[in-house]
């Protein structure tokens, strides 16, 4: 049986439960980080040493990182579907899966800053800095979806999984956003996966 441990609202754990949800694995989910503590426990560190959800148990075989471990379950559960045989088809799907986390950095001080931090607590500057930058960012997204549907090409593959989650949260912070047609678009084909509402298209907290 899978277990996946961490807190359902972390961005990176959403990706290794919509991809469990993608692949249709049964897993039990394991409440962890922030108020839920267990990351700091001795059991939890022999699993996870840098102490961050999520983590998974798959049978035995202990993973963290989460965009590792989208690749592992989808290599393990649909070669040839989400995880791309293709080498360079998947070499594409894995380009964005890494630069996703160029995405969340860009996010990380509007998402602190106006979901996680009381009003007179936020940093206006840093705030404002993520916004130019990740609004920079989603227009090169943006471009890149104009010539193709899925972010690897034709089909939905595990690439579309860490930014799927990356944009939802951009799409859904107060802020004022470029329009962005084809990002949009692409955001529209994933809400239409019912993994992805789910387990994602959730309101932020
Ligand atoms: N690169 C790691 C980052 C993991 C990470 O930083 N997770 C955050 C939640 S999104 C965390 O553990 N925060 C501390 C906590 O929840 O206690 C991954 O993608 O798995």
């Amino acid at each position: 049986m899978l277990r996946i441990w961490g807190r359902s609202n972390s961005v990176n754990v959403k990706k290794a439960l919509w991809c469990a949800e993608e692949l249709g694995l049964k897993h039990e989910r394991i409440d962890a980080g922030m108020q839920f503590g267990v990351v700091d426990t001795p059991e939890y560190r022999r699993m996870n040493p840098m102490g961050r959800v999520p983590t998974i148990d798959d049978d035995g075989f202990v993973l963290w990182e989460s965009h590792t471990i989208v690749r592992y379950l989808c290599a393990k559960h649909s070669a040839g579907n989400l995880w791309p045989t293709d080498l360079q088809l998947r070499a594409r799907a894995e380009r964005w899966m890494d630069w996703a986390f160029s995405f969340q950095a860009a996010m990380r001080d509007v998402f602190w800053g106006l979901v996680r931090t009381p009003p007179e607590k936020r940093d206006a500057k840093a705030i404002e800095a993520g916004c130019k930058q990740s609004a920079e960012l989603a227009a090169l997204l943006d471009a890149h979806l104009a010539a193709r549907p899925y972010v690897a090409g034709a089909s939905f593959t595990m690439g579309d999984i860490p930014i799927g989650c990356e944009v939802q949260r951009w799409l859904r912070v107060p802020i004022e956003r470029p329009p962005l047609p084809h990002l949009e678009a692409w955001f529209k084909r994933l809400r239409e996966r019912p993994p992805f509402v789910k387990i994602v298209d959730q309101p932020l907290t």
